[in-house]
């Protein structure tokens, strides 16, 4: 028990006539959604590095939370006494999973030596508290972006003492993951792009970067992970240009790797928005591509460019997606991290509850409305209509492989037909979500 939480009693559902704000209106965790509990469906998980690490710097401005853990050295009791608070949180949420990257867990450390010694000091206790507590661990990842040396990229950088560097703290921590339990291991390549095309070999660190995820992938099965690898899409921020922009750029990378069936996505919905890109059409993409994984929930803010973290609040947004996410098969290994500070003036321990409060009923009204919108799914009948051309006839021919260009051009010459062009219905279509959000 860490005392800082001790004024929070545990969250329960009360319903949505509820005016406790410190109570879930719409998370209900054994209800049952299509024959399955909220808990199963959605996976939910709070992340480390916002909700214990950040103590609410911003560029101007130093940390305004206080915490009991900030503020003096990153030592094995910071890191110990930031363990007991963050399960205690768990308890109090009814959190079933969390994320954590290795730094945001372990003292600090310099040298490869001392940081294989500091991350095996906390795992030992992070095992004990998983035991006691039960909440489990969704995914682990390195963190190989904040340390100075990355400056330059991980395993992308220009020197491969550096890589091999990054490479011991994603073996480390795999192998950490894999004692833990863990059902994912991330890879979001934060540094794995440039700052300036004028001082780089963009083919060759693409190569570089590609034989690194080959290694970690054989080290997995080398391992026994039964895991999934995930790589988190992100356009820029911190680099000018990362490799890893969105689902279709890393669904690309992987074919040239021939990683495609190893390796998934964990998509961000403020990285989606970076890239030019809506949280729902790459959640769409990855099913399209079969690499779909896992979700880091959050929102960005439309009147600015950066990756703001927010909790997400959007239900029509959220819905949309989660059909999406439902249609695809939902979610198997992945789940609903959310990857979301609170903002910097939200200092009290309260408004971490908040936070998550917010964002988990948010995951159940759009689960419950996706639900919804599947059990008669017009959507689905629009579309089967809309190509059901394409499963017969010609466009099965064309499908298949069977047909040569010579064989469908000629077929369009001896019909001799111009198509009529068919209504989109895109405004019935919007209505059909405007009237599932609920
Ligand atoms: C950064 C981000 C990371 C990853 C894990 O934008 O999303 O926190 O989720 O490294
Ligand atoms: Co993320």
């Amino acid at each position: 028990m860490s005392g800082y939480f001790d004024h929070i009693d545990p969250i329960k559902f009360e319903g949505a006539e509820s005016e406790n704000d410190l109570a879930f209106k719409y998370y209900d965790a054994k209800k049952k959604v299509m024959g399955k509990t909220m808990e199963d469906h959605l996976r939910v998980a709070a992340c480390y590095w916002h909700t214990f690490c950040w103590d609410g710097f911003d560029v101007f401005g130093g940390g305004t939370f206080n915490r009991p853990w900030h503020g003096g050295q990153n030592d094995q009791a910071a890191a110990e006494a930031k363990l007991d608070a963050a399960f205690d949180f768990f308890d109090r949420l009814g959190q079933p999973f969390f994320c954590f990257h290795d730094v945001d867990i372990m003292a600090a450390a310099e040298t490869p030596k001392e940081h294989v010694e500091s991350l095996a000091k906390i795992i030992d206790k992070v095992e004990a508290k998983i035991e006691k507590h039960g909440t489990k661990l969704l995914w682990g990842t390195a963190n190989n972006f904040s340390h100075p040396r990355y400056m330059a990229g991980a395993a992308t950088n220009p020197n491969p003492d550096v890589a091999a560097f990054a490479a011991l703290q994603v073996r480390e921590c795999m192998n950490a993951t894999h004692r833990l339990g863990g059902s994912g291991y991330v890879l979001w390549g934060g540094r794995e792009g440039y700052d300036t095309i004028l001082n780089t070999n963009v083919g060759q660190e693409m190569e570089q970067l590609g034989r690194f995820l080959t290694m970690a992938v054989e080290h997995k099965h080398k391992i026994g992970f039964k895991g999934d690898i995930w790589i988190e899409p992100k356009p820029h921020e911190p680099t000018k240009h990362q490799y890893d922009r969105d689902v279709g750029t890393v669904y690309g990378f992987l074919k040239q790797y021939g990683l495609e069936n190893e390796v998934g996505v964990n998509i961000e919905p403020n990285h989606a928005t970076l890239a030019g890109n809506s949280f729902e059409h790459e959640v769409e993409m990855a099913n399209a591509f079969g690499i779909f994984g896992s979700i880091d929930f959050n929102r960005g803010d439309p009147q600015n460019g950066w990756d703001t973290d927010q909790f997400p609040n959007d239900l029509r947004e959220t819905t949309t997606a989660m059909y999406y996410i439902l249609k695809g098969g939902g979610f198997k290994n992945g789940g609903s991290n959310f990857d979301a500070k609170v903002r910097r003036q939200s200092n009290d321990a309260a408004d971490l509850f908040h936070g998550h409060i917010g964002g988990m009923d948010l995951l159940a009204r759009a689960l419950m409305n996706a639900a919804a919108m599947i059990e008669k799914d017009r959507l689905q009948a629009f579309k089967d209509e809309r190509y059901a051309g394409w499963r017969s006839g010609l466009g099965a021919k064309m499908l298949s492989g069977e047909a040569s260009l010579d064989e469908v051009a000629d077929h369009a010459l001896s019909e001799n037909t111009s198509p009529a062009p068919v209504s989109g219905r895109q405004e019935m279509l919007e209505n059909y979500i405007t009237n599932a959000v609920k």
